[in-house]
């Protein structure tokens, strides 16, 4: 039988011209994407902050001096009220993506009402004319503040805004209390079960108080003359001669160091008793605020800050128990404690008075410990401004089970500070 030769057919390895067309067609989309992406990325990243000062005419049923004292309730409440004007007003406009935040940083009584001084901060593309830029939140303020519902009743028409630059917004905001620059590990957690503080300014109110040159104790700087702490750090250390405070992440190097002018401990404090463990020291001569040495808020009386509330307390302290100090500062996060919880009687059993306050973990684990006493245990509200709520006074041991850190509770105590500093 005839049988065909089989000669191989080689394929033609040639795409037929549609599916070119095709591949052509997404490789150039993908390209296409891809461009969009860095451009997109290249801008939004290169953004860099504009910053504005800007003042605000308003009338309110509340009278100016309700809230012309910086930190306080009213303060905060009527701040919070104007901020969130100005954010609902930026975010119906064309400007919503280039808003960060305004911060009310004070008020000045004006005859037919107040001003509110505030700070404003944008990111655009480095290419834009601060001024350009000016005119356009002049713009959007002065129509968007119209449909704003009170109170207060804002004026408008009253805004004046000043481009200023990054080193007077510095200036302004390290003159308030409470404001912090270094927040790199921010929420993150990562004494005892804390970790070491990673740059300068991060608790720029932290001090190191010093006998004969050797940390003992921990203490908050409330004004640039005035330390709070704890009265039982002075217990056989009482000549303010060879007391010297310092500031700054380190206690060796320090960024500041100042020598005492008094010590006012509390007049009902007496050992063994913790009952009033808090004293005041006034510094040889004011500190300058700078970016990483600052005052901390000090609540109103009668704030009764939440149980369960997120709060860190900060310290040079040991990190075990009967540990010896460390030369960097240490955090760590606790959360506040009721004093009921913490009187029952496997915990203090009803140790705690109404002028304590504990903080920290029935767990254990996270806790201050000896060298942190006097320091400041502080929490922020929602305008992330830090006030001080606790100084670290007591606790049986360190970061054991059941035996949370004793603090002294300022809010309490906060009528005796005003006495004795004028803070
Ligand atoms: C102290 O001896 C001390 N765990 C401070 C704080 C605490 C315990 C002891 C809290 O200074």
């Amino acid at each position: 039988m005839y049988q065909p030769v089989r000669v191989p057919v080689r394929k033609r390895s040639c795409l037929e011209p549609w599916v070119i067309g095709l591949i052509t067609f997404i490789s150039l989309i993908v390209l296409a994407v891809c461009i969009g992406l860095i451009v997109h990325y290249v801008r939004y990243n290169t953004r860099k902050p504009y910053n504005y000062y800007s003042t605000l005419s308003f009338t309110s049923d509340k009278y100016y001096y309700e809230f012309d004292k910086e930190a306080t309730t009213n303060f905060t409440e009527m701040s919070q009220r104007i901020e969130s004007m100005v954010k609902n007003a930026f975010a119906q406009s064309s400007l919503r993506r280039q808003f960060i935040k305004s911060q009310v940083i004070k008020y000045s009584p004006q005859e037919s009402g107040v001003v509110a001084h505030m700070l404003m901060i944008f990111r655009f593309p480095s290419t834009q004319s601060p001024e350009s830029i000016k005119k356009t939140i002049e713009h959007v303020l002065h129509e968007k503040l119209q449909h704003a519902t009170g109170p207060p009743k804002v004026d408008p028409s009253s805004v004046v805004i000043t481009n200023i630059n990054k080193t007077e917004t510095d200036n302004f905001l390290k003159n308030c209390c409470g404001t912090r620059i270094g927040t790199s590990s921010g929420t993150s957690e990562r004494i005892i079960g804390g970790q070491a503080v990673e740059q300068e300014g991060e608790w720029p109110w932290q001090a190191s108080l010093q006998w004969d040159g050797a940390h003992r104790c921990g203490a908050t700087l409330i004004n640039a003359t005035w330390l709070v702490t704890a009265a039982h750090c002075f217990r056989n250390y009482k000549d303010p001669s060879r007391w010297t405070a310092s500031f700054g992440v380190t206690v060796n190097p320090p960024k500041e160091r100042r020598r005492f002018k008094r010590i006012i401990v509390h007049e009902n404090y007496e050992y063994p008793s913790h009952e009033y463990d808090i004293a005041v020291v006034e510094l040889s001569r004011p500190v300058t605020y700078t970016n990483v040495v600052r005052r901390v808020c000090l609540p109103d009386a009668s704030y009764k800050i939440a149980p369960g509330s997120q709060a860190y307390v900060t310290g040079f302290g040991a990190l075990k128990n009967d540990g010896t100090s460390v030369n960097r500062l240490q955090q760590v996060e606790v959360r506040i404690i009721d004093s009921k919880t913490c009187n029952e009687p496997q915990v203090y059993n009803n140790a705690i008075s109404p002028g304590m306050l504990c903080a920290g973990y029935l767990q254990g684990g996270k806790d201050a410990c000896q060298g942190d006493s006097g320091g400041p245990l502080v929490s922020s509200n929602s305008r992330d401004i830090w006030y001080l709520f606790g100084i670290v006074s007591w606790g049986d041991e360190c970061a054991e089970p059941n035996k949370p850190g004793v603090y002294t509770r300022v809010t309490a105590f906060r009528d005796w500070i005003e006495a004795k500093t004028g803070v």
